[in-house]
């Protein structure tokens, strides 16, 4: 199964481009942390991603509550994951039929689909809302992630729901390369889906707005996830961020080299 295997092996074998492209960078930088960056200012987005960016394979970025947006921010941004050896990870969980996401994807003010690499979506509308997603993001070599499990708690994700999320994945692999979820989802021998969970803290089990937290072992070694996403962790008050960014990156990485070796 996919969790004996490296992230190398799988990268090599891998028939999503996208998933393929993270897998190997995962694997030559040694990290499977992404920073969720939720602040509200061009300046802390761009000095955090700075800071924290050796530690990464993935920035995480909700674009829409930074104040300041301005094209410069994507620019400076991709700069800064070509200068750390990053990708980028839109959380915009999209939620509409196939041709609203289509154009709310494209076009707009934030034109995700032209930097960002990978986006995701909620299984809610039906199978219509990849089939419109896709129409713009593969063509660009992107990858979506549907929202198969959530963290907080209550969520309505799960049973029959998640089951049938899943369907709609392993029908659409050419563009869906993963989910997020709390715990691993291959079943199949050939089914290599990455499991990317948020929810993911050392020192905290909540936030008192319903987030909950594990901890980097539970959630690689226990639940057989592939990458950790990590927020507040990292850039909370009084937080340095050079430092938890490095110490996550050590616990998600040990936690890894922990299940390989079992
Ligand atoms: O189920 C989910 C899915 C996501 S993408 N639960 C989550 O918390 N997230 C996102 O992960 C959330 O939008 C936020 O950006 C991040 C968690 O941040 P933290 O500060 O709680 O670590």
């Amino acid at each position: 199964p996919t969790n004996k295997m490296t992230y190398g092996e799988r990268a090599a074998k891998h028939p999503n481009a996208c998933a393929s492209r993270l897998l190997s960078l995962m694997e030559r930088k040694k990290t499977n942390l992404s920073l969720a960056l939720d602040v509200t200012t061009k300046k802390e987005m761009l000095d955090i991603a700075d800071k924290v960016g050796p530690y990464l394979c993935l920035l995480k970025t909700h674009i829409d509550i930074v104040d300041d947006f301005d094209q410069d921010l994507i620019e400076q941004l991709l700069v800064l994951a070509k200068k750390h050896d990053f990708m980028i990870f839109e959380d915009r969980k999209f939620a509409d039929i196939g041709n609203t996401v289509k154009h709310q994807y494209g076009n707009g003010i934030y034109r995700i689909a032209s930097w960002s690499d990978i986006t995701n979506a909620h299984g809610v509308p039906g199978e219509g809302i990849i089939t419109g997603l896709k129409e713009v993001g593969l063509p660009l070599g992107r990858g979506l992630l549907l929202l198969a499990e959530m963290s907080s708690k209550g969520a309505l994700t799960y049973g029959e729901y998640t089951t049938q999320t899943i369907e709609m994945a392993r029908r659409n692999q050419d563009f869906v390369m993963g989910f997020i979820t709390q715990r691993c989802i291959n079943e199949h021998p050939d089914e290599d889906f990455i499991a990317m969970t948020p929810g993911v803290g050392l020192d905290v089990t909540g936030d008192g707005l319903g987030q909950q937290y594990r901890t980097p072992r539970q959630v690689i070694v226990e639940n057989g996830c592939d990458l950790i996403i990590v927020g507040r962790g990292i850039y909370g008050k009084g937080r340095d961020v050079q430092a938890e960014g490095r110490r996550y990156q050590e616990a998600g990485w040990s936690a890894y080299e922990e299940r390989i070796s079992q």
